[in-house]
């Protein structure tokens, strides 16, 4: 026990340094392959997957819009005993040198009050901002195989 307590006590200055964003490696992020489906008529909600590249340090995904929805929400597709539900993540941690991949089935962006369906063809804009990278935007596709 008392063995333990010593292993925290002395982790913790590194974790705070870590933190502290003083010696921390900025992230490179790089957003390949944004697509959506075309929307059937009557339908005003789409989900976007994408991929985010990131060849720097972790950041964090905090907010997202677009100009062809109202709101425009991170989300995580989960099956539990067997039944499918969605739930709204608040944000989305990415990891340093490695990727995040938003796919049917899993986590997605989904996008809220589509102010017109999506066509085959159609392009938009998809602004991220991120907690250290700042906004950058995704030329999102619309076609029928994503
Ligand atoms: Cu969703």
């Amino acid at each position: 026990m008392l063995f333990a307590a010593l292993v925290v006590a002395s982790a913790a200055p590194v974790l705070a340094a870590e933190l502290s964003g003083a010696a921390r490696n900025p992230p490179a992020l790089l957003i390949e392959h944004a697509r959506a489906r075309p929307t059937p008529p009557g339908v005003n909600v789409a989900a976007v997957y994408l991929r985010i590249v990131n060849a720097g340090g972790a950041d964090r995904l905090l907010r997202l819009s677009a100009p062809v929805a109202e709101q425009v929400q991170l989300h995580e597709t989960r099956s539990e005993q067997g039944v499918m539900s969605m739930r709204q993540l608040p944000f989305l941690d990415i990891p340093a040198n490695g990727s995040i991949d938003a796919a049917p089935g899993g986590l997605h962006i989904m996008l809220r009050g589509l102010k017109a369906p999506l066509r085959n063809g159609d392009h938009f804009t998809l602004t991220l901002v991120f907690g250290e990278a700042g906004t950058l935007t995704a030329n999102v596709s619309v076609r029928a195989d994503p």
